[in-house]
């Protein structure tokens, strides 16, 4: 690597333009972006612009978090206002106002007495804070042997210790070694021979949710502390819950006295057309992950949503006494509180989860209109979301989808997400019912010759 250099005799920090080798990228093969970079300049509402001012459809939100779109003035400003303002106050031992009015706004969103938030900086900090909490739960209730975690096979709960533990993503699990002791999985809940090409909650897979009961049959009840799964799966690809599944997971939670998660990162904040997907789906888990919408994708911010008894469990012994020994130095971050705050008043402002809800038939239209090509395998969508399974290149697997996601960018003007040969969409809330079309009767259709 060509070490960038501070030249002799310089003041500042003159890193060199092109050198694209000090960044190690996340989730990114390193040398192919850095000999073909997808380089991102700038973005407004529905687009992203390259270095030569090119636009870029965004397919994806991002990575699933600008649900509002890019640089709205209302989040901008709040931002501003408050860099300026109040740059950091600690949340340990005092406070400021915007992460109480945050967590106030949160409470009276989310359904149920899901009733207290407690914030952390993404979702992977999420899904560990809740986990954490779900034992200390059972710690505080008498109930210490309660220790073991479950998760689903093809989970993503971050990328965390306790995260890829209880997920079950196998690339993101196999390089870490042992990761958490006492963990176990669901399986998950895809069968494509049942459920190809279905619109919203697949019919096929309740009974899928009873294998909790074969893992508390196997473990007993008295050593599991909770489950924790997406009420629809996104990082493995959009796999909407099967009907019912969601409801039976909660009985037989409730029937053990097994914490219930659900992991909102992606499905919080209008993705599926309501705040939160457990008020589409009429369950209240007992905890609530999320990040990413939270602030549009603005600035870093992630949490926990409590029911009412678990925020109770904690609140006993002498009133000076710390309950919970958990916390982030960026926990309530005032920035990202101000943009969380001005977040949520342009979701409601612009009715943008209703906007989701009504789209989704349209949406759910056009992303089937690719039924039928070529190379098409299985099409899945819930809310605003797809998940498109391509046919995989014999010997090469991934590689067909990552020349489109390329493809899509360079050639095709569209921003995608893969993971293995499957492209996820997901775009801002804002989205058109014209650039739906667009999406679905011109790009990906152009995308998808390109990798025939
Ligand atoms: N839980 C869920 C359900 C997620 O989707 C996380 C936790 C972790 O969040 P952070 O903020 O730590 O990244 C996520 C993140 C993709 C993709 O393309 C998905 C995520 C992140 C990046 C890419 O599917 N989800």
């Amino acid at each position: 690597m060509n070490k960038p250099q501070i030249h002799a005799g310089a003041t500042a920090w003159e890193p060199s333009p092109n050198n694209l080798e000090p960044f190690w990228m996340g989730f990114t093969p390193n040398r192919a972006f850095k000999k073909r970079p997808r380089m991102i300049a700038r973005a407004k509402d529905m687009h992203y612009y390259d270095m030569a001012g090119r636009a870029v459809l965004d397919g994806s939100a991002g990575l699933w978090c600008c649900n509002a779109g890019h640089c709205r003035g209302p989040i901008v400003e709040a931002i501003q206002k408050s860099a300026a303002e109040l740059d950091f106050a600690p949340t340990f031992q005092f406070g400021h106002p915007k992460v109480f009015e945050l967590a106030s706004r949160i409470a009276t969103m989310a359904p149920g007495d899901l009733n207290y938030t407690f914030f952390c900086n993404s979702g992977s900090e999420a899904a560990d804070s809740a986990l954490k909490i779900a034992l200390a739960y059972q710690r505080a209730k008498g109930q210490g042997s309660r220790t073991r975690l479950i998760g689903r096979e093809r989970g993503y709960h971050g990328v965390n210790f306790g995260g890829i533990s209880v997920g079950g993503m196998v690339a993101n699990r196999k390089w870490f070694g042992a990761m958490l002791a006492g963990v176990d999985h669901l399986p998950h809940t895809y069968n494509r021979k049942e459920q190809a090409f279905t619109k919203g909650e697949p019919d096929w897979g309740v009974h899928l949710a009873d294998e909790l009961e074969r893992l508390v049959a196997l473990h007993d009840a008295s050593t599991i502390a909770a489950v924790i799964v997406e009420p629809m799966a996104g990082s493995t690809g959009v796999l909407p819950p099967p009907k019912g599944y969601l409801k039976r997971l909660r009985e037989i939670c409730d029937k053990h006295g097994i914490l219930l998660i659900f992991d909102e990162v992606i499905t919080g904040f209008g993705r599926l057309g309501y705040a939160f997907a457990a008020e589409r789906f009429g369950v209240i888990p007992d905890m609530i992950t999320f990040a990413k919408g939270v602030t549009s994708g603005t600035v870093p911010m992630g949490g926990v949503i409590c029911r009412q008894h678990i925020y109770d469990a904690f609140m006993n012994g002498p009133e000076h006494v710390i309950e919970l020994f958990h916390g982030y130095t960026y926990t309530g971050h005032p920035i990202a509180a101000a943009a969380g705050v001005a977040t949520m008043d342009l979701y409601r402002d612009e009715g943008l989860f209703e906007q989701a809800r009504k789209l989704e038939g349209v949406w759910a239209d056009a992303a089937m209109s690719l039924k039928g090509q070529p190379l098409v395998e299985d099409i899945r969508t819930i809310g605003l979301t797809a998940g498109i399974d391509l046919k995989p290149i014999d010997g090469s697997p991934g590689l067909r989808a990552y020349k489109a996601m390329e493809n899509g960018f360079h050639e095709h003007g569209i921003m995608l997400r893969i993971t293995a040969d499957t492209l996820a969409l997901s775009p801002p809330l804002i989205v058109s019912e014209k650039q739906i079309d667009e999406i679905f009767s011109d790009k990906l259709p152009k995308v998808l010759k390109s990798v025939a």
